[in-house]
C-alpha cells in the first residue's frame, strides 16, 4: 500500500518512448521496378549481371558513404569570400569537403563516363549511366546539378569534334579525380530565362585572334559557380560595335572559368543566391568583365547548339524530379511499417496504403518513362541510329523533363505528410527533399516553356514526330496484349485516348493555350503503354499489372482534360477577370 509509482516524466527523464526512424534502403535493391526494367532493357546476360553488381554496389556505397556526405552538404553550403585580407578581390567560392568528396566519387563512379565510354554500347553505357544518376539523386547533396550540365558539355563538344576542344572532353569524361572537370551552362541573364533571345545582354568582342573573343555582361543564374568550364551564349559585335538583336544574334561560346594563373578569367562572383532549396550547391550572379572565350558554334546559332546539352540537361533532371519521389516512396513505405497508431502500425490502414499506392504509382510512372528518354537518347547515340528515334527523342525528352519536374513536387509533399509531423522536421533531412524537388518545374526549362517546346517539335517535323509516335505507341501495346492477353482491356483504355488526342490534333484543337495539356497528355498516354509493356515482359511481377491498370482506369481522359477548352468554357478574357479581379499596378 505504501509502494511508489514510478513516474515516467519526472526530471530528469523524458520518457522511454523514441520516435522510429525510417531506414533507408538500397536505393537498387529495394526498387523491384528499377531491376526489372533494367533487366528487360538488358537483354544480354553478361552486360546486365555487369550493372547489376555494380548497382547493388553503388547503393550500399550510399548508404554507407555518399548520403551522408550529401547531408553535409546541406549542413555546410556554400560561402563567397569576395576579398582577402589586404583588400583584394579574390572571389572565393569556399565549398564543404563533402562536396569535393562527392566530386571525386562521381569521377570514380563513372558517372558521366559511362555514358561516353561504355564496352556493351551507347544503350547499355546510357541505361547504367542513368540507372546510378536516378540512385544518387537525392543523396548527392545536389553534385547531380553540376554533373547534369557537364554532361550536358560533353555531348555538345563530341558533336562539334573540334580538336581545340579535346582536352576539355577528356576532363570531362575522366574517371580519374584529379583530372575530372565539371562545366557550367549560363544562359540566363536579367532579362530573362526563358526568352533567352530577348534576354541576352551580354556581347562578345572580337579579340582580333581567329574564334577568340571577349565577353562582357551580366550572368544572373549560374549554377555550380565552381566548375572549370562553361558554355554560355552572347551576342558578337562587329567593329562598330552593333550586335543583331534576338535569337539570330546569339552565338555558342566555350570559357574555362581561370586562368592558368589560378585567378579568375575576368569573371567577378558578384553574389551567391539565397534560395528555397538547392542550398547546398553555389549558384551565383556573375559579372563577365572581358572573360576569354572561344566561339564553338556557326555565328547566330547559338540556341541552336546549346539545344543538344539542353536535351541532356532536361534527362538529368527528369532522372533527379524522379529520384525524389522514390526516395520519399521508400522513406514513407518504411515508416509505415514502424510507426504505430491507434495501437497498431499504420500499414494496416487501408486508407495509409491507399496513399502509399498513389506515391509508388506516380514513381512508377516517371521511372519508365524516364528510362525510355535514357534508351532513346543511347539509341541516337549508337551508330546504327534511327531518324524516327531522334524524333522520338525530340518529343519525348521535354514531355518527360515537364510531367516529371510536375509530379514530383506534390509527389513528395504527400510522401511527407505520410511521415507526420516527424517529416516537417529539419534535421531529419526530409524537408530538403521538398525545397530540392521545386526546382526541377522551374530551371532548365518552365513547364509552360517546355510545353511550347512540344508544340515547336510537332511544327518543325511538320507533323512527322506524331505519326512517328502514335505508330511506335500502338505497335508496342499489341505487342504486350499478344504476350499477355490479360492487359487487352488495359490496351484499350490507353488506345482510345490515343485516338482521340490524335483527333483534337488532326481538327486543330491544340493550340498555344492547350499545350500543357498536350503534353500532359501524351506523357500519361506514353506512360500507359510503357507500363502495360513492362506488365506484359518476361520480367513483370504482378505488382506491374497492378500499376498498369491503375494507371489506365486513373489518368484524365483526353475529353475531359480538353473539353472545357473545346467548348470554350475557359475563354481567355475569362481567365484574365478571374485573375486581375480588384488588381490594380
Ligand atoms: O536552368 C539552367 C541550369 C540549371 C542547373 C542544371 C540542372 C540540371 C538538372 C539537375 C538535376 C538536379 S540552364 C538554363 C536553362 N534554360 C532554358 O532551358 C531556356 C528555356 N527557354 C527555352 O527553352 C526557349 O524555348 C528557347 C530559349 C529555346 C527559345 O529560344 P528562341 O530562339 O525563341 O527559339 P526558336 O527561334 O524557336 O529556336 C531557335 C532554334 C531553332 O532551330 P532552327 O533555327 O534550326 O529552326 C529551334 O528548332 O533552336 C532550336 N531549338 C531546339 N532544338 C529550340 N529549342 C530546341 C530544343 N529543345 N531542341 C532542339
Ligand atoms: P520567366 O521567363 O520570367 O518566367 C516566369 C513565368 O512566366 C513562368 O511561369 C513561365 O512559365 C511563364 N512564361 C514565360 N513565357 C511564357 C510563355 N511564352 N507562355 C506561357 N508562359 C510563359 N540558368 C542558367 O542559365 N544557368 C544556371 O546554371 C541556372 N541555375 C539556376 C539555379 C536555380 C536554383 C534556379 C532557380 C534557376 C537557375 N537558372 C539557371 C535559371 C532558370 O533556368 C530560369 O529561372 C528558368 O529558365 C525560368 O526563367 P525566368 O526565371 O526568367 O522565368
Amino acid at each position: 500500500a505504501n509502494q511508489v509509482r514510478k513516474v515516467p516524466f519526472r526530471h530528469p527523464q523524458v520518457g522511454t518512448f523514441f520516435q522510429a526512424q525510417p531506414k533507408l534502403e538500397n536505393p537498387y535493391l529495394g526498387d523491384g521496378l528499377l531491376q526489372r526494367l533494367l533487366r528487360r532493357l538488358v537483354p544480354d546476360d553478361e552486360a546486365y549481371n555487369e550493372m547489376h553488381h555494380d548497382l547493388a554496389k553503388f547503393g550500399e556505397r550510399i548508404l554507407t558513404e555518399i548520403d551522408s556526405l550529401g547531408e553535409e552538404c546541406e549542413k555546410s553550403p556554400p560561402q563567397l569570400i569576395q576579398y582577402d585580407p589586404w583588400g583584394n578581390r579574390i572571389d572565393d567560392i569556399v565549398t564543404c569537403g563533402a562536396w569535393k568528396k562527392l566530386k571525386d566519387i562521381s569521377a570514380e563512379e563513372k558517372l558521366i563516363a559511362l555514358g561516353y565510354n561504355s564496352k556493351h554500347g551507347q544503350t547499355y553505357g546510357r541505361l547504367h549511366q542513368f540507372a546510378k544518376l536516378f540512385m544518387f539523386g537525392p543523396a548527392s547533396g545536389l553534385f547531380s546539378c553540376p554533373l547534369a550540365m557537364t554532361d550536358g558539355a560533353a555531348k555538345s563538344i563530341k558533336a562539334l569534334k573540334a580538336d581545340s576542344l579535346k582536352f576539355a572532353y577528356e576532363n570531362l569524361t575522366s574517371t580519374d579525380p584529379s583530372q575530372f572537370w565539371t562545366s557550367g551552362q549560363w544562359m540566363t541573364e536579367r532579362r530573362g530565362g526563358s526568352d533567352v533571345g530577348t534576354g541576352t545582354e551580354t556581347v562578345a568582342i572580337p579579340t582580333g585572334e581567329e574564334g577568340k573573343f571577349k565577353l562582357h555582361g551580366y550572368k544572373w543564374f549560374s549554377s555550380a559557380t565552381d566548375s572549370d568550364m562553361a558554355l554560355t551564349l552572347a551576342r558578337i559585335v562587329d567593329s562598330d560595335g552593333v550586335a543583331l538583336p534576338g535569337s539570330s544574334g546569339l552565338s555558342m561560346f566555350f570559357l574555362k572559368t581561370r586562368k592558368p594563373t589560378g585567378t579568375l578569367n575576368n569573371i567577378q562572383v558578384m553574389k551567391l543566391k539565397n534560395k528555397l532549396g538547392t542550398r547546398q550547391l553555389p549558384t551565383g550572379e556573375l559579372l563577365l568583365d572581358g572573360a576569354e572565350a572561344q566561339l564553338v558554334s556557326t555565328q547566330g546559332r547559338g540556341v541552336a547548339s546549346i539545344s543538344q546539352m539542353l536535351t541532356i540537361t532536361r534527362i538529368h533532371n527528369g532522372a533527379a524530379s524522379t529520384s525524389y519521389m522514390r526516395r520519399i516512396s521508400s522513406l514513407a513505405r518504411d515508416y509505415s511499417k514502424r510507426r504505430i497508431c491507434f495501437g497498431v502500425p499504420i500499414f494496416k490502414y487501408p486508407l495509409h496504403v491507399d496513399t502509399l499506392a498513389a506515391l509508388e504509382l506516380n514513381t512508377r510512372a516517371c521511372t519508365t518513362l524516364l528510362f525510355e528518354v535514357v534508351r532513346l537518347l543511347g539509341h541516337t547515340e549508337e551508330e546504327s541510329q534511327k531518324a524516327e528515334e531522334q524524333l522520338l527523342l525530340r518529343l519525348l525528352s521535354p514531355v518527360m523533363k515537364l510531367y516529371t519536374g510536375k509530379l514530383c513536387v506534390p509527389t513528395v509533399s504527400e510522401g511527407i505528410e505520410c511521415i507526420g509531423g516527424q517529416g516537417y522536421i529539419e534535421d531529419t533531412g526530409i524537408p530538403k527533399i521538398l525545397r530540392d524537388a521545386q526546382v526541377t518545374p522551374i530551371w532548365e526549362g518552365t513547364t509552360n516553356i517546355l510545353s511550347l517546346d512540344v508544340l515547336r517539335a510537332i511544327g518543325k517535323s511538320k507533323g512527322e514526330v506524331l505519326r512517328v509516335w502514335e505508330s511506335n505507341v500502338s505497335t508496342r501495346l499489341k505487342n504486350s496484349v499478344s504476350s499477355k492477353p490479360q492487359l487487352a482491356p488495359v490496351a484499350k483504355k490507353i488506345s482510345e485516348e490515343l485516338v482521340q488526342l490524335l483527333d483534337l490534333l488532326q481538327n486543330k484543337m491544340v493550340h498555344e493555350r492547350s499545350a500543357r495539356l498536350l503534353a500532359f497528355s501524351l506523357a500519361e498516354i506514353t506512360i500507359g503503354m510503357l507500363l502495360i509493356e513492362q506488365a506484359g515482359g518476361a520480367t513483370a511481377a504482378k505488382s506491374d499489372v497492378i500499376a498498369a491498370e491503375r494507371w489506365a482506369s486513373q489518368i484524365p481522359s483526353v475529353k475531359q482534360r480538353f473539353g472545357a477548352l473545346e467548348e470554350e468554357k475557359i475563354a481567355e478574357k475569362d481567365s484574365s477577370e478571374l485573375v486581375f479581379d480588384s488588381y490594380s499596378e
